[in-house]
């Protein structure tokens, strides 16, 4: 049985059962992420893309040319494309967990920018990141956007910032997105968008899963949930049996009776101040955050 067939099963022998939301990400999941960014209750990209517009400049003065950008979870790069420029990044290595949709990406954005090194590698960024050899250690500009950092609880979230840290001299500069706490109804209508599709993204765990340990997932016998935890200050996503299951997969299977859920997601939210003493934590002690006028959502540049 491989490492993820085996995580898989015993998150799903739990109970609560859990599958962790990288298993979003095949080839499918990361097309059906793309969509989610364009729909209208997805605030979270297009605030992003506002605040760098609006500040590109200013972040590009503190950041200065000629950096080695490091972005993990690149996924179509589309963001790398726009930072690269702004900040006339030298290199770009973009590191993901989906090979096969990187690979495509990394290779439309170095012929759209031949000026740029561009390679890609697939990581799994909740174990050690091992950079190839040849990617230069001195003025890299590690790119975190999107508030995936919100998919970590608190001690994994200080883990990863902390291998971050450990991938820059002391020249180097985190550039992070975080989502910010803000309006209920707001949030909710993010992960439970009217057209359906961040319930297709959710479902789509299973088909995968169903790929990867050879499971009989139905995915008509389960529905999307979605709803903001204020306790723990993060969007759950779940996924809820509508009738008895018995799902069965190789050497094992579980039963889940009606209503009995799946936890697939946490996407914590932040305040400014939490966030930054987060960073102090794990090592970046220089911090500034842009904001955009709804304060809904953040881009910090963190630097040792
Ligand atoms: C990629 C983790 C930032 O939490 O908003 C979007 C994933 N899940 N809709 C997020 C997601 C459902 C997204 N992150």
């Amino acid at each position: 049985m491989s490492d993820a067939a085996r995580e898989i099963t015993e998150g799903l022998s739990h109970t609560p059962a859990t599958l962790s939301p990288k298993y979003f990400y095949d080839a499918r999941g990361s097309q059906i992420f793309e969509e989610i960014t364009r729909l209208p209750e997805y605030y979270p990209t297009r605030t992003e893309r506002e605040i760098m517009r609006l500040h590109g400049r200013d972040i590009a003065r503190r950041v200065g040319p000629g950096r080695t950008v490091i972005e993990l979870g690149a996924g179509n790069c589309e963001k790398a494309r726009s930072l690269c420029q702004t900040i006339a990044a030298s290199r770009f290595v973009a590191v993901d967990i989906s090979e096969e949709f990187l690979q495509q990406s990394a290779a439309r954005l170095q012929a759209e920018m031949p000026m740029l090194t561009v390679c890609a590698f697939a990581a799994d960024l909740s174990h050690e990141i091992d950079l190839p050899g040849d990617v230069p250690a001195a003025h890299r500009l590690v790119y975190y956007p999107g508030s995936s950092i919100g998919n970590f609880d608190l001690p994994q979230a200080q883990a990863l910032l902390q291998r971050m840290r450990h991938m820059l001299h002391d020249d180097g500069a985190l550039l992070i997105g975080v989502d910010l706490r803000k309006d209920v109804a707001v949030l909710e209508a993010a992960y439970d968008d009217a057209a359906g599709v961040t319930a297709a993204f959710n479902l789509n765990a299973l088909a995968h899963v169903n790929r990867l340990i050879g499971s009989d997932f139905d995915l008509a016998d389960w529905k999307h949930v979605a709803f903001f935890n204020h306790e723990a200050s993060r969007i759950e996503m779940h996924l809820e049996a509508v009738v008895d299951v018995r799902v069965h997969w190789p050497g094992g299977g579980r039963g889940f009776a009606r209503g009995e859920r799946i936890h697939t997601e946490n996407s914590y939210k932040y305040d400014n101040e939490g966030f930054a003493g987060l960073l102090d934590q794990a090592g970046f002690h220089r911090t500034v955050a842009w904001t955009d006028p709804q304060r809904w959502f953040a881009v910090v540049l963190a630097c040792p």
